[in-house]
């Protein structure tokens, strides 16, 4: 049942609205005097319920308000996210259901979504990382979720038909992707009331980015590509903290970004939050572990992620050679040599766009608006600046050079040399 008008929940009024809402109160059982409601939004933008009932059923509800959460009402966004966010839990769950929790409810009008609650012990893969936890299924996980989830809303997999509806309805998103256009392109690049960073460590550094001509010419085309380029279903803000963990599971959640764009943007985001988590390990550190090992197991994931996920895209490429994807029409490319020298193409300008994506990621959680746990959490300043400074470099240097590397492996060894 929808609702007649917006209204922002809190955990009383919550109550009454799962009464009378079968979908929501038949998950629960009959014990809806005694649920326990948390709020527990720590994300940017919106409010986040955890419903458990005494019987044992239990969901999230995610509700959208009117404005981005972190700065407050002087910031307006539209609520609208939420039923894009839904369309993509449900498109993204439909194609790679292992990694994506169960939708069961949505209230357009009240900005609401009604999902699995992902239970103790998962925790945001962000702040596993900061901890130092090793999951070693998350380099498997994550190349599945995103190799099925890109193929599959690809023109590789699709007709051009099918493919012009599907962006067509995911076009309406678009105030979504002028924030990320604002906060990614834009704002790091030139003096913005919402910028900030390490002062006074950083200060020269946020002035260098914005006076890199070079780096300006590269995100450009980055943006240009961004905003041009309708190549799959992607989530649109695959960072460390969309994506919620134990042993041996891997949840992606809050696609509320989701379009139809380039796909090196997931796979980026993903990555370069991964080299993050690495240059903030030195912050990190104290005398019970030097995090060197755990350096490692991050360096090695990047590298799994990428490797896994170019074999899982391409494998499901050739199995669906002769399927209804109309990029490349089987009458044209119709000899191995041929398919090869596409596929290499493909995959090597996707390589490309990853690591540009990863790259202008990175710099803006240094030098933009919304920051990351992985650096906010070093409380010494001077030893935060010092990991932030290094990842900064780095990402410098990737979004201006990317096109000159061949593997991930000669990224990672980038990432070992950059000097202290
Ligand atoms: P925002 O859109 O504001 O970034 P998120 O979707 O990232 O919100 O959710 C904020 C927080 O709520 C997450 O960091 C996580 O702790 C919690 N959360 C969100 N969805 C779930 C879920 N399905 N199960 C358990 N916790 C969740
Ligand atoms: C105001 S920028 C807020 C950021 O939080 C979301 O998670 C997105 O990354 C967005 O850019
Ligand atoms: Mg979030």
């Amino acid at each position: 049942m929808e609702s007649s008008e917006f209204r922002p929940l809190d955990e009383k009024s919550l109550v009454e609205y799962i009464k009378s809402t079968p979908s929501l109160s038949s998950l629960l059982g009959d014990r809806l005097d005694a649920l326990t409601i948390k709020e527990v939004g720590d994300g940017n933008l919106n409010l986040v319920f955890i419903v458990v009932s005494p019987g044992g059923g239990s969901f999230v509800v995610k509700q959208a308000l009117p404005y981005v959460r972190l700065i407050g009402e002087s910031w307006p966004m539209t609520k609208e996210r939420a039923y894009f966010e839904a369309l993509a839990l449900k498109e993204h769950g439909h194609l790679c259901s292992d990694h994506v929790p169960e939708v069961y409810h949505i209230d357009r009008t009240m900005s609401l979504i009604a999902m699995r609650y992902l239970e103790p012990p998962h925790i945001i893969l962000r702040k596993g990382l900061i901890a130092g936890i090793i999951y070693p299924l998350l380099a498997a996980h994550m190349s599945d979720y995103m190799a099925k989830t890109l193929f599959c809303t690809s023109l590789l997999y699709h007709t051009t038909t099918d493919h012009k509806k599907a962006v067509a309805k995911f076009c309406g998103n678009v105030e979504l992707c002028r924030l990320t256009e604002q906060v990614i392109f834009s704002d790091p690049y030139k003096v913005s009331q919402y910028n900030r960073w390490t002062s006074p460590y950083l200060d020269r550094d946020a002035e260098a980015v914005r006076e890199d001509n070079v780096l300006k010419l590269e995100v450009a085309e980055l943006k240009s590509m961004f905003c041009e380029r309708a190549q799959a279903l992607i989530h649109g803000d695959l960072h460390t903290s969309s994506v919620m963990v134990t042993g041996d599971s891997t949840q992606v959640i809050d696609p509320e970004f989701a379009f139809y764009g380039p796909m090196g943007f997931d796979i980026g985001a993903f990555l370069g939050n991964l080299i993050l988590a690495y240059f903030a390990q030195d912050g990190h550190a104290n005398e019970s572990s030097d995090r060197e090992l755990y350096k490692k197991w991050i360096l090695r994931t990047i590298e799994d992620t990428w490797n896994l996920f170019e074999k899982k895209f391409t494998s499901l490429w050739n199995d669906n050679r002769d399927g209804n994807g109309e990029a490349y029409l089987a009458a044209i490319y119709n000899n191995t040599e041929l398919q090869l020298l596409v596929q290499k193409k493909y995959m090597k300008d996707l390589f490309h766009d990853t690591l540009g994506f990863g790259a202008a990621k990175m710099i803006r959680r240094i030098v933009g608006v919304a920051h990351v746990e992985d650096f906010e959490s070093i409380q010494d300043a001077s030893k935060r600046a010092y990991c932030e400074h290094r990842a900064l470099e780095f990402a410098k240097r990737l979004l201006k050079e990317r096109r000159g590397f061949q593997y991930i492996n000669q990224v990672v060894s980038v990432i070992l040399e950059m000097p202290s």
